[in-house]
């Protein structure tokens, strides 16, 4: 893992319908982000936050896509801002912002990696179109984006369509996929470890496997954490909460365990609404998760 560290915070809320997630940034790095790092000796620069338009002026035009223009330009800048980062051969580290902002993150990884992997850690596939969503809301929709599929504004972003290929791509945590979801990760043979599978096997094992499956064919691995793909009870302020859950020992465990592997070359945390959470906790789990990503020891 690169020693450098570049924050950068997207505050979004114009890919859902709660307002809040926009502070997701602020509250994060008020729970301790830059100095949990600077602690464990990694340089840190925090480059503030990307412009985001206003949310509102648009609920639902083309094609019933909601903010399409306003999610379009905000992940045109974040792309560009993500890209320099690792020009600058530094490690960016993406602060949501509704999970709308991995269209851009993803696309400005990519431009550096051949065969990037992703670990998509959701309770949610991220998986729709404007054919498929039930909602209109873009951040249903930014895996199917980076894979290639959905409207021309958002698969253009950054350039060649496809970020990402179906095969380099795991859904951790999953527990609430709309039924084109479930089509398409059949149809492109997207590996899902659904709550069933971390049930029944465990995190240790479903991390080890992901890792195994990833790291033979990639170049490069980002972590792409939803922040409700953990249980309500331990992540409360999340605009789409479900139940049933991933923990916060089993998430810490995840997280400890790719650190350990040192196979995370960019990550992004996001869905922190500051409005529904209780006291900053969801903001405090996120932090204490990057502290385990990047490699916190307990002792
Ligand atoms: N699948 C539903 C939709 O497309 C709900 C998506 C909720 N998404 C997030 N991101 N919170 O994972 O509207
Ligand atoms: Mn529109
Ligand atoms: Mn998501
Ligand atoms: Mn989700």
């Amino acid at each position: 893992m690169l020693k450098d560290i570049s924050i950068i915070g997207a505050p979004s809320d114009l890919g859902q319908g709660r307002r809040g997630v926009d502070m997701g940034p602020s509250a994060i790095r008020y729970a301790g982000i830059v100095e949990r790092l600077r602690a464990l000796d990694y340089d840190v620069e925090d480059l503030g936050d990307i412009k985001v338009d206003l949310a509102g002026k648009d609920q639902g035009g083309d094609g019933h896509l909601k903010n399409l223009k306003e999610v379009t330009a905000t992940n045109t800048r974040l792309e560009s801002s993500v890209a320099d980062i690792i020009s600058n051969k530094r490690f960016p580290l993406v602060l949501g912002g509704d999970h709308s902002i991995a269209i851009g993150t993803l696309a400005g990884v990519s431009r550096h990696y051949q065969n990037l992997g992703v670990i998509w850690y959701d309770a949610h596939g991220d998986l729709n179109t404007a054919e498929t969503s039930p909602s209109g809301n873009i951040h249903g929709m930014p895996l199917a984006v980076s894979l290639g599929l959905g409207h021309p504004d958002l698969t253009n972003i950054g350039g060649q369509t496809a970020k990402i290929k179906p095969e380099n791509v795991v859904i951790i945590g999953a527990r609430a996929l709309d039924d084109g979801e479930k089509e398409l990760i059949r149809e492109k043979g997207v590996r899902v470890y659904t709550m069933h599978d971390i049930d029944r096997n465990g995190m240790t094992s479903t991390i080890q496997d992901a890792m195994a499956y990833l790291s033979e064919k990639t170049d490069g691995v980002h972590l792409s954490l939803d922040l409700d793909g953990l249980d309500p009870q331990d992540a409360p302020g999340v605009g789409t909460p479900v139940n049933g859950g991933i923990s916060y020992r089993e998430t810490h465990l995840a997280m400890e365990m790719l650190a350990e592997s040192d196979i995370i070359t960019s990550a992004e945390f996001v869905e922190v609404n500051p409005i529904l959470d209780d006291k900053n906790k969801t903001a405090s789990v996120a932090v204490a998760l990057v502290g385990s990503l990047f490699g916190e020891k307990l002792l």
